[in-house]
């Protein structure tokens, strides 16, 4: 086996977009493909020395890493990490990054979006902090895409390379170790949390009528192995609280995004039983996850984060560690969490959608915990979302109050009040038809026009105060990032949000975000709340006129 340098020519479509270079699988597969991505990502200054690959297990994720060990091996990359089996989640990539001292992680996961022969793959590159590139990186990763003529490589794939096995190895200049990424993992999430307590919940103390059965949810992603570890092994829960739990590579056909669309057996399980008091799933690749509690009571993701951030001082280990400092939230995320670092005199950052702008937050220590409304909580222990940090914080805090999740939920509403949240999304849309309905609202938004505008919402009149589409500047590395989603903000505190989504493989997925507040009135049903901003954001779009569509596919 020899390094050899390959001729080829540049794809134009290698632009990462929310969460690195998502697409169908068939794209994935051309000569040259991941060749010419993985050696863009090498090609950037510093070059990397010490990298990890690893990937949510789904179809061609084996394949795809033996394509980028031959380019890394190719470019003299001095060590490579493998993960066993090839199998990866994203926090706990992020969380090797930084134990081992690499400078990076290629990761092969699209997330929440759907796997198989004709589903998504996905390449993303997370840095030396352990957290997603930010956008200084992924667009000279594209500018070396473009340019590209030739890419290192070796000419046979080496055959000794077995993800299988644990151990080591050296191919060419490159030592080789194939690791147990759960071992690690397990043991951050010891560092952090009380097991002694959190083990609690599975004995019938009396406090829960019965014991405190739970269902956990892998969704037939990459959670499945750590969710055993933790729940059966450390916490000696029954072995059937974890379900669909070995990792598939099409998901046993199942859209592995943890919401009340795509987790219906978890949501139908929890309905029907009155004996299960917690259910949470989990998405492919393990940074998301979906809070249930009795009879299928939806925790939504805004409350969730604003809940684990008041209630963070329970968590003793943590706290001593990772002091409590401030909060972040995406923009479309509701402002639940604003409400709680307001009470608690510490400042809460408003960052574009994706895990990467908070990372220099998160480095440069002005916050601790952060989340998004997609299903995302994460802290400072890593700089991904992680949902097994948030379902272990929500089991400190039920283990330590012996309170139910509604209970929970509805004291933090008494408390501040409620935001009530709905996103739309209307997937597979046509994308030229999204493209001209976009500039045509942003250009209305961006021209003042309906400010003044009035609207009846719940009966009462709301006037439309400010409008626009949101942009941000990094508090560190001052970087400005423009059009991140377009906002009407109403007099009473209500506000929607449009955005396109950046992580889909094909045609187009538009998001439309609602949120609007009551201080007393907090038992409301989300959808009839909403109804009337939600009627009017459609009115406001000509989302029919452009795209055909009324109805969302998936409503959260
Ligand atoms: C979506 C979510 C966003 C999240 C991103 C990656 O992006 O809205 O909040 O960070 O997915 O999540 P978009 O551009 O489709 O709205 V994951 O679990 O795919 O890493
Ligand atoms: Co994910």
């Amino acid at each position: 086996m020899t390094i050899i340098t390959k001729q080829t020519s540049p794809f134009n479509d290698q632009k990462p977009g929310t969460s690195g270079l998502r697409k169908k699988v068939p794209v994935f597969q051309q000569d040259n493909y991941v060749e010419n991505f993985t050696q863009a990502i090498l090609q950037v200054e510093p070059k990397p020395r010490c990298l990890i690959v690893g990937g949510d297990g789904r179809y061609y994720n084996d394949e795809a890493i033996m394509r980028i060990a031959a380019v890394c091996i190719g470019n003299r990359v001095e060590k490579l990490y493998f993960a066993h089996e090839g199998i990866l989640s994203t926090p706990a990539a992020s969380a090797l990054i930084v134990k081992l001292d690499c400078d990076g992680a290629i990761i092969l996961t699209a997330s929440h979006n759907p796997g198989g022969p004709r589903g998504d793959l996905g390449i993303k590159y997370n840095c030396k902090n352990g957290g997603p590139a930010p956008e200084s990186f992924t667009d000279q990763v594209y500018a070396n895409s473009l340019k590209i003529t030739n890419y290192q490589t070796v000419d046979v794939v080496p055959e000794n390379l077995r993800l299988g096995k644990l151990g080591k190895l050296k191919i060419e200049q490159t030592e080789i170790e194939i690791i147990d990424p759960i071992e690690n993992y397990v043991q951050l999430m010891k560092s952090i949390f009380d097991f002694n307590l959190l083990r609690s919940l599975f004995v019938d103390t009396g406090s829960f009528e019965g014991p405190f059965n739970m269902v956990i949810d892998c969704m037939h992603g990459v959670m499945g192995p750590y969710a055993r570890r933790i729940f059966v092994d450390e916490l000696c829960g029954p072995s059937d609280c974890v379900v669909n739990a070995n990792p598939s590579i099409d998901f046993n056909g199942v859209h592995p995004d943890p919401n009340l669309v795509y987790a219906r057996e978890l949501v139908t399980k929890l309905s029907c039983s009155k004996l299960i008091k917690f259910g949470v799933a989990f998405d492919g690749d393990g940074d998301r996850h979906m809070i249930l509690g009795e009879g299928a009571f939806f925790v939504t993701p805004g409350d969730s984060l604003a809940i684990v951030a008041d209630n963070l001082h329970l968590v003793e280990k943590y706290k001593q560690l990772y002091s409590i400092c401030g909060f972040a939230r995406s923009f479309p995320t509701s402002p639940a969490i604003d409400r709680v670092a307001a009470k608690q005199n510490r400042p809460c950052y408003v960052t574009p959608t994706g895990w990467k702008f908070f990372g220099n937050l998160l480095d440069n220590e002005a916050i601790t915990v952060c989340g998004e409304e997609s299903f995302g909580v994460g802290g400072d222990h890593i700089r991904e979302k992680d949902g097994m940090f948030s379902v272990l914080i929500w089991l400190t805090i039920i283990a330590d109050t012996g309170l139910h999740v509604a209970q929970v939920v509805r004291n933090h509403w008494c408390k501040f009040g409620r935001d009530y949240f709905q996103r739309y999304d209307f997937e597979d849309c046509d994308l030229e038809a999204c493209n001209k309905m976009m500039a045509k609202l942003k250009q209305k938004l961006e021209s003042n026009e309906l400010i003044g505008h009035e609207i009846l919402v719940r009966g009462k009149v709301c006037t439309i105060s400010k409008t626009g589409d949101f942009s941000y500047e990094d508090k560190y590395d001052k970087s400005v990032t423009r059009n991140q989603g377009l906002f009407v903000e109403f007099n009473t505190g209500a506000r929607l949000v449009f955005r396109k989504s950046g992580t889909g493989s094909s045609g187009a997925t538009i998001r439309i975000y609602a949120n609007d507040f009551d201080l007393t009135n907090t038992s409301a049903s989300p959808t009839d709340f909403l109804a009337d901003l939600l009627k009017y954001s459609l009115q406001l779009s000509q989302l029919k006129e452009y795209t055909g569509r009324d109805e969302p596919t998936v409503i959260t």
